[in-house]
């Protein structure tokens, strides 16, 4: 048997090979690998979803209880008239993250949110544990709280 010669660019090659691994159909679909997503895009407007308040200081609720390997859309909303954020690393490290008001991200360092503004953030939870969770503004004014997934 000859062996397969695949042609020298990635995106002609990733093609090919995408096309040997797809049923044959009496159709041939060209394959763009440039737009093609990493993975098929989640719906999030059915995930189960979780309130949390960013107050003068605190979080209210103070501990977020997930449940492990699920979607979540949490909503994160600032009444107050000081600007919050929203940030556990370590919380933020075990979950994947899907999209922050809609967009989609990859990572998730710190979620801002301004007086008057409620952000939306979609992921799904990981292993369990529990993850410190801080507004890295008034955190010396114990602004902090507590994630935990069981
Ligand atoms: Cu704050």
């Amino acid at each position: 048997m000859p062996a397969i010669r695949l042609p020298r660019h990635p995106f002609l090659a990733a093609a090919l090979l995408l096309a040997a691994c797809t049923p044959a159909t009496d159709q041939f679909t060209p394959v763009e690998p440039s737009r093609a997503p990493a993975a098929p895009a989640m719906d999030f407007s059915n995930a189960e979803q979780r309130q949390v308040n960013l107050e003068n200081y605190e979080f209210q609720p103070g501990e977020l209880l997930l449940n492990a390997g699920q979607p979540y859309r949490l909503f994160l909303s600032n009444p107050s008239n000081s600007p919050h954020t929203f940030v556990s690393l370590e919380f933020f490290r075990a979950i994947t993250p899907h999209a922050i008001d809609g967009r989609p991200v990859s990572s998730v360092e710190r979620i801002a949110v301004a007086p008057g503004q409620t952000r939306v953030f979609d992921f799904v939870t990981g292993q369990p544990g529990s993850f410190p969770l801080i507004c890295t503004v008034h955190e010396g004014m114990g602004m902090t709280g507590l994630i935990t997934v069981q």
